[in-house]
C-alpha cells in the first residue's frame, strides 16, 4: 500500500464507484431484459386458428391408446396466424382465462421466456387473465403452492437463465392421489389450462394430467426443455417435428467454451490431460455438440460405445464355427484400451497433454454396466414392493446392500429358478471399486432414472486408464518423443557424439524427427545394459548424464485434472437462439390453449432454418408414448432420443477423430466458439448438429 492512509470503511461503502459495483444490476442485465426476440409470423398476429393435419404419422402403443383414450387421436397441429376473426373465434380467443405453469426436472436457460411468452400473449388477448406459476416444481400443483405473476415479474426475468422465478422439482405426478390433488388444485384456482416445462418424464406427466383433467375440461399443454437435447420428435417417416428441446445450445455453448479454455490451457502448459465429463444423464448429445464446437483431442459418444462390434472376436468365433455375443458392445476395459491408444500415439509424437470429453451417461451404453444397472434397479425395486421399509433405509451402509446382495447369490445357488443376481453377478460387481458400487446402487430419482450425474464416470474409466498406461509403460509402449534437434544438441553440449547414440537408444534415430526410445530399455537398469552391450560404456562406468536425461524425458508422466460440466451450463443465461426459440414456444402454447387444445406439446419446426421458416405447431403426446422399464416395472413414458449414428453430425466428428486427436507433428485443430455473446455478430445462430442434421 502507498503512504495514503485509507479511506475509513463507512466512508468507502459510500463511495459512488464501490456504490456501482456492488449493484445487483449491471449493463448486461439490465440488456438481456430489454431484448425483445423477434416473433413467428403466424404468432405475431392478432389471433390464430389451429389447423390440424394429417402430414404425419406415429405408430400408436396399445397401452398408450387404453390409458389416454382422451387424447391418443390427437393429431399434429399447424397454427396458422389471423388478423381478424369471426365472432366466434374472437369470442373464444379474448376470453378471461386461468393459466398455470410450472417447471419440472432441472433448469434450462430460456425457460422464462416461456413464461414471459404465455404471460405476454395472456395479456394480449385478454388483460384480466392471470396468470400463475407453481413454486418448485411439480409439487406446487400438488399442494397448491402459487405465485401470481405480474409486469414487473416477467419483466425482472426477461431473456435470463434458469428458473429462479419460480423454481422447479422432479417429484413425479405417478399415483392416483397425486392426480386427483392436482386436480383438486386446478379446481381451486379455476384453471382453464396448466403448461407443463419439462422432460420426457414431465411431458409423460402432462400427458396423463390431460387425460385425467379431460373431463373438467382443463387444458395441458407441455413444452419440450431440458438441456440434455433428448427430446427430439420425428414421426413414423421421419419428419422432424421437433429438432431439439430448449436450453440445449445454450448449456452446450457453455460448456463448449470452458472446455474451448482448458484446450488453450493444455496446449500451453503442456502437462496435463483435463478430463472432461459433460452432463447428458442419457443421450451424448452435449458431447456431440461439444466436440463439433471445440475441436477436443477425444469425445466420447455412449451411443456409438454400444453400437461397437469386435471384429477380431467376431472372425475369430466365424472361423470355430460359433458366435461370440461378446463381441457386440464396448466393455469398460476395451474402452479404457481405446482411450490409452489416443494417449499413447499423442505421447509418442511428443504432446503429453490433451482434452478428453466424457458424456456424463457413457457408462449407461456400457453392456456390463448397463446389465448391473438393469438387475439393480429390478432388486430395489422388488424389495421395496414387498416390504414396508425402503431399500436404502433397509441397508444405509454399503456392507449392508453388498451382503444383501450376497444373499440373493446364495439364494440363487439353493433355488435355480431365481436368476436375477447369481454368483457370477455378485463376483462381478465385487470387482468394481467400492465408490463405484456405491454409485450404482445409489437412490433412483423419483422417475425411476439413474443419478449419473452424481457418479464419478470419469474417475471409473480414467482409473483403468492410468492402470493400462502403467503396464504400457513398463512395456516400454508408452514413450514420449524427443525432437531429435534437442537431442543432438543435448549430446553435443555434453560432448558426446549423438550419431554414436542415437541408433542405440531409438528405434526410429534414421527415419524421423522425433524420436522414439526402443521399446527394450525400460528403466536406466536396460539402458545401462543396451550401452554395455553396445561397448559404449563399461559395466564399472555410469550412463552419461546426457544420456540419462535423454532417458528421463522420453518417460511421460500421465497427470490429469478432472472437471465436471453440468450445473453452471445449466445456469447460464440463454444464448440468442434459446431466447428467441422459447419466447416462440410461449406464444405457441398461448395459441394452443386459445384453440381449445390439450395433451399437445409445443414446438417450433424448422429450428434449423432462417428464422422466416419456423413454424410453430402442437404436436401430439399420446402417440409418442411406449413402455419402458422403469424402476423394474414397465411403465408408458415419452421415449428419449439419443444420438443417431447414422446422422451428419455423428459422421462429421467421427470422420475427424483422427484430425482432432492431432497424434502427428502438426499442431492441434482446437477450435475457439467464444462465450455466449448477447450482442455482436460472432454467436452462432443455432446448434451445430442441428445445422449439421439438416444437410439432406
Ligand atoms: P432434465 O432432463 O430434467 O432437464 O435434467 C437434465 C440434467 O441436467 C441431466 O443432464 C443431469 O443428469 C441431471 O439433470 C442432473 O440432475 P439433478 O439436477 O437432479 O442433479
Amino acid at each position: 500500500m502507498s503512504g495514503k492512509e485509507p479511506i475509513p470503511l463507512p466512508e468507502l461503502l459510500k463511495h459512488p464507484k464501490v456504490l456501482k459495483v456492488t449493484e445487483d444490476v449491471n449493463a448486461e442485465l439490465l440488456e438481456r431484459r430489454q431484448y425483445s426476440p423477434p416473433v413467428c409470423s403466424a404468432l405475431s398476429q392478432k389471433f390464430s386458428r389451429l389447423q390440424p393435419t394429417d402430414e404425419f404419422k406415429f405408430t400408436v402403443d396399445k397401452e398408450a391408446a387404453k390409458q389416454l383414450p382422451d387424447i391418443i387421436n390427437n393429431r399434429v397441429q399447424k397454427i396458422q396466424g389471423l388478423k381478424t376473426a369471426d365472432a366466434a373465434l374472437s369470442k373464444t380467443y379474448q376470453q378471461k382465462r386461468h393459466i398455470g405453469i410450472v417447471f419440472s426436472g432441472g433448469p434450462a436457460p430460456g425457460g422464462h421466456n416461456v413464461i414471459a411468452g404465455i404471460y405476454d400473449a395472456a395479456k394480449k388477448a385478454n388483460p384480466k387473465s392471470r396468470v400463475y406459476g407453481f413454486l418448485i416444481g411439480p409439487d406446487g400443483i400438488i399442494e397448491n403452492e402459487t405465485l401470481e405473476l405480474n409486469d414487473d415479474l416477467v419483466d425482472a426475468y426477461r431473456n435470463i437463465g434458469g428458473f429462479t422465478m419460480i423454481k422447479t422439482g422432479r417429484t413425479k405426478i405417478d399415483t392416483p392421489d397425486k392426480l386427483a390433488l392436482c386436480r383438486e388444485t386446478c379446481k381451486k384456482l379455476d384453471l382453464d389450462a396448466l403448461v407443463i416445462v419439462g422432460g420426457d418424464d414431465s411431458n409423460t406427466n402432462a400427458a396423463f394430467l390431460a387425460q385425467e383433467m379431460a373431463a373438467d375440461g382443463v387444458q395441458v399443454i407441455g413444452v419440450p426443455k431440458t438441456i440434455d437435447g433428448d427430446i427430439q420428435v420425428r414421426d413414423d417417416n421421419s419428419n422432424v417435428l421437433c429438432a431439439m428441446s430448449f436450453g440445449f445450445h445454450t448449456a452446450a455453448r457453455a460448456f463448449a467454451n470452458s472446455i474451448s479454455n482448458l484446450c488453450t490451457d493444455s496446449s500451453s502448459d503442456v502437462k496435463y490431460w483435463h478430463i472432461c465429463k459433460v452432463m447428458g444423464r442419457v443421450a451424448s448429445h452435449l458431447a456431440l455438440e461439444v466436440a463439433l464446437q471445440t475441436h477436443a483431442n477425444m469425445t466420447l459418444i455412449g451411443e456409438d460405445l454400444a453400437d461397437y462390434v469386435d471384429q477380431r472376436r467376431l472372425e475369430k468365433a466365424q472361423k470355430e464355427g460359433t458366435l461370440d455375443y461378446h463381441a457386440y458392445g464396448i466393455t469398460l476395459r476395451h474402452l479404457s484400451r481405446v482411450i490409452c491408444e489416443g494417449i499413447v500415439r499423442r505421447a509418442a509424437i511428443g504432446k503429453n497433454y490433451g482434452v478428453i470429453v466424457v458424456p456424463e451417461g457413457v457408462l449407461e451404453f456400457i453392456n456390463e454396466i448397463q446389465v448391473f444397472i438393469i438387475k439393480l434397479n429390478t432388486i430395489i425395486a422388488e424389495h421395496n414392493q414387498t416390504r414396508d421399509i425402503d431399500f436404502h433405509a433397509a441397508f444405509p451402509l454399503l456392507e449392508d446392500k453388498l451382503e444383501y446382495l450376497r444373499r440373493l447369490a446364495q439364494r440363487s445357488r439353493e433355488d435355480t429358478s431365481f436368476t436375477l443376481w447369481n454368483t457370477r453377478d455378485d463376483d462381478l460387481f465385487n470387482d468394481i471399486p467400492a465408490f463405484f458400487q456405491e454409485g450404482l446402487l445409489m437412490e433412483r430419482d423419483s422417475h425411476g432414472n439413474f443419478p449419473f450425474s452424481q457418479v464419478e464416470t470419469e474417475k471409473v474409466l480414467m482409473d483403468l486408464v492410468k492402470d493400462y498406461l502403467n503396464i504400457l509403460k513398463e512395456q516400454g509402449r508408452y514413450r514420449f518423443g524427443i525432437y531429435k534437434s534437442y537431442y543432438r544438441k543435448t549430446l553435443k553440449r555434453a560432448g558426446l557424439d549423438p550419431e554414436a547414440y542415437g541408433p542405440l537408444l531409438f528405434e526410429n534415430y534414421e527415419q524421423t524427427d522425433m524420436l522414439l526410445r526402443k521399446s527394450e530399455i525400460i528403466s536406466l537398469k536396460t539402458l545401462k545394459q543396451s550401452l554395455v552391450e553396445a561397448k559404449m560404456l563399461k559395466d564399472s562406468q555410469d550412463v552419461p548424464a546426457a544420456v540419462e536425461k535423454m532417458f528421463q524425458k522420453s518417460v511421460p508422466s500421465f497427470k490429469t485434472q478432472n472437471h465436471f460440466y453440468g450445473y453452471d451450463g445449466r445456469g447460464n443465461d440463454p444464448t440468442r437462439f434459446d431466447c428467441v426459440y422459447t419466447y416462440n414456444l410461449g406464444l405457441t402454447v398461448f395459441s394452443l390453449i386459445a384453440n381449445g387444445a390439450t395433451g399437445q406439446m409445443a414446438a417450433i419446426r424448422n429450428l434449423e432454418q432462417d428464422f422466416t421458416r419456423w413454424e410453430p405447431i402442437g404436436i401430439p403426446i399420446a402417440p409418442l408414448m411406449h413402455l419402458e422399464e422403469r424402476k423394474g416395472r414397465l411403465t408408458l413414458v415419452l421415449e428419449k432420443s439419443i444420438v443417431d449414428v447414422r446422422s451428419a453430425a455423428f459422421q462429421v466428428v467421427k470422420a475427424n477423430r483422427e484430425k482432432w486427436l492431432a497424434a502427428d507433428s502438426a499442431g492441434d485443430h482446437f477450435r475457439k466458439p467464444g462465450p455466449i455473446r448477447f450482442t455482436g455478430k460472432s454467436e452462432e445462430e443455432r446448434p451445430i448438429t442441428l445445422e449439421l442434421n439438416a444437410i439432406c
